[in-house]
């Protein structure tokens, strides 16, 4: 039988030479496609010998990992695919609030966390039932290693079926508590030999080129982890591997790299750096941009200083990469403001509220279907079928419309969001949740979260907070009690105290209205 196991794809497709390097870091450490199949052997070979028991429907125990972005993380993430188990990656940013959520939902045998936050989070992670808990620092450091260490190089990576769970990545949801997306071994590798034709890494392959990728996004969600890292993979480049994005680091390693990928504040970030210029993009042959809205005036503004197009794709948690602008043809076939083509293989449709088909330029809600799109949320079966048409078709949450003002037909322009979503410097941010916190303070009645335009991270989580009665509320605090809880990037950057909040004749809060007030804030 086939072993559909994506690690058995990354490893067939390794390059013969493997002592050809597949990573190397800002430090100039080095890790060959060789160091990448032994420490991924010993880390699955630790895994293996837990013995850890796969659920009564044969679901594999998860592996939960709060880690700061690391080669290892990465390696720990490939072990744990390999030993067949399921990877939860957690946002390093998560306070113990959040923690604990994730742990209680995923109920995972392993936890792995950094060494400083060993002992905040063990009580946490044995309270919710976690048998494992181990630590991996930044550098190298930390139990989980020491563990792994005397397990030979060599490991048989396990059978898995392509319908077999490989991943479960949390998305937040409208209703304030996060959903874990299940996704499988098949929507991963389809996905990812989807792309390594549709951007062009086969064809580099093909005519002898060796890509060179520049990884600078974190770890625990699909651009950095699946998008950009089995690009990489599957295509035998060499990462070269960002711990934390920089943007003059990123300037001096352009001229040795051929592909990047980041969301639109890496862009904007680079764009602010006088040295980013055409001489150092001299041998790089794609930029792709995601996760949030790419503004037109970034794209013109990057095409102007370096004459490259960006490449803008739209994908989501629950369904990976769905639509793409082309890489093939001329960059023109590249337009900004959309978000380009369906991906071969992949449905796309606009439907109106009555399921009915929009026209071009028609705006509606945006529909998918293809093997990229998840099974479903984690133990949330009634969510999942909400979510899902009957006739199979998964709602994306978004808006938007093919063709129109002079676009081609086949190009889809996303036109905003069904459900009430910020998304903040490339991070999904959902007001519920957020309100929720506030609205417990004392002294609140009530308050309302809204996104609004910010320069670097293109939306900022911004609050509107009427008071209690003769109660004052004290922004500053607000914004205190929430740090201490909560993590960073969802914390409101500006909170306004007012008498009440605008409401529609249903009595429902007019966050447009909200929005339209103080959409100068951060101008
Ligand atoms: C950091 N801060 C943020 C953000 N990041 N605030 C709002 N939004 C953010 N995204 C906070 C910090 O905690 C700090 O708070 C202050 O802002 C300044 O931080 P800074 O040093 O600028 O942050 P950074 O460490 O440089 O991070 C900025 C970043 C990072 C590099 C843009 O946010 C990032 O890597 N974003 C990429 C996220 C990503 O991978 N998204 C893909 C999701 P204070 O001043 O209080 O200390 S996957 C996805 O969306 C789908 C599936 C898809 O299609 O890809």
């Amino acid at each position: 039988m086939k072993n559909d196991n994506l690690f058995a794809l990354i490893e067939a497709r390794l390059p013969r030479d493997l002592s050809g390097a597949c990573l190397e870091t800002v430090e100039g450490l080095v890790y060959s496609r060789r160091d990448l199949l032994h420490a991924t052997g010993r880390l699955a070979g630790w895994l293996t010998s837990l013995n850890l028991p796969a659920e009564a429907d044969g679901t594999p125990a998860r592996v939960a990992v709060q880690v700061d972005k690391s080669p290892e993380a990465l390696l720990l993430y490939l072990a744990t695919l390999r030993a067949g188990l399921a990877y939860v990656p957690l946002n390093s940013a998560y306070q113990q609030a959040e923690i604990e959520y994730f742990l209680g939902n995923a109920k995972p045998a392993v936890f792995v966390c950094t060494p400083e936050r060993l002992a905040a989070l063990e009580p946490i992670a044995r309270a919710a039932g976690v048998a494992h808990v181990t630590t991996l620092g930044e550098h190298r450091d930390g139990t989980l290693l020491e563990r792994a260490a005397p397990f030979p190089d060599r490991f048989a990576t396990v059978r898995r079926r392509a319908s077999d769970l490989a991943a479960i990545l949390y998305t937040s949801g409208t209703t304030g508590r996060s959903k874990g997306a299940m996704l499988s071994h098949g929507n991963l590798s389809s996905n990812a030999l989807v792309l390594d034709e549709f951007w062009g890494f086969k064809e580099e392959r093909d005519t002898g080129d060796q890509d060179v990728l520049l990884h600078a996004l974190p770890l625990f969600h699909v651009h950095g982890l699946f998008v950009a890292a089995h690009a990489a993979l599957l295509s035998g480049s060499t990462m070269l591997f960002m711990n934390k994005f920089d943007p003059k680091q990123v300037v001096r390693w352009l001229p040795r790299a051929t592909v990047f990928m980041g969301v639109p504040t890496l862009y904007t970030r680079l764009l602010a750096e006088p040295r980013f210029d055409r001489h150092v993009c001299r041998n790089m042959r794609l930029f792709i941009s995601g996760s949030a809205p790419l503004l037109t005036e970034t794209f013109d503004a990057f095409k102007q200083r370096t004459g490259r197009a960006i490449l803008e794709r739209y994908g989501m948690s629950e369904t990976l990469m769905l639509v793409s602008n082309p890489y093939f043809g001329v960059a023109a076939d590249r337009i900004a403001g959309t978000v380009g083509v369906p991906l071969p293989g992949v449905d796309v449709r606009v439907v109106n509220d009555d399921g009915s088909r929009c026209k071009a330029g028609e705006i509606g809600q945006v529909q998918v279907r293809g093997p990229n799109v998840f099974s479903g949320y984690w133990q949330m079966p009634e969510k999942t079928a909400e979510e899902f048409t009957p006739d199979g078709w998964f709602r994306t949450g978004d808006v938007g419309h093919f063709g129109g003002a002079g676009k081609p037909e086949a190009y889809l322009t996303l036109a905003g969001r069904a459900k009430d979503l910020i998304i903040s410097g490339g991070y999904n941010v959902y007001p519920k949740e957020i309100e929720g916190y506030i609205d417990e303070m004392p002294g609140v009645a009530e308050s309302a979260v809204i996104g609004v335009p910010h320069p670097d991270f293109g939306e900022a989580v911004a609050a509107v907070v009427v008071p209690k009665g003769a109660h004052g509320v004290d922004a500053a605090q607000v914004i205190a009690q929430l740090k201490s809880r909560i993590a960073n990037f969802k914390v409101p950057k500006r909170i306004w105290v007012v008498e009440d909040l605008p409401r529609n004749a249903m009595g429902k809060v007019q966050k447009n209205v909200l929005r339209e007030r103080y959409r100068d804030a951060f101008a």
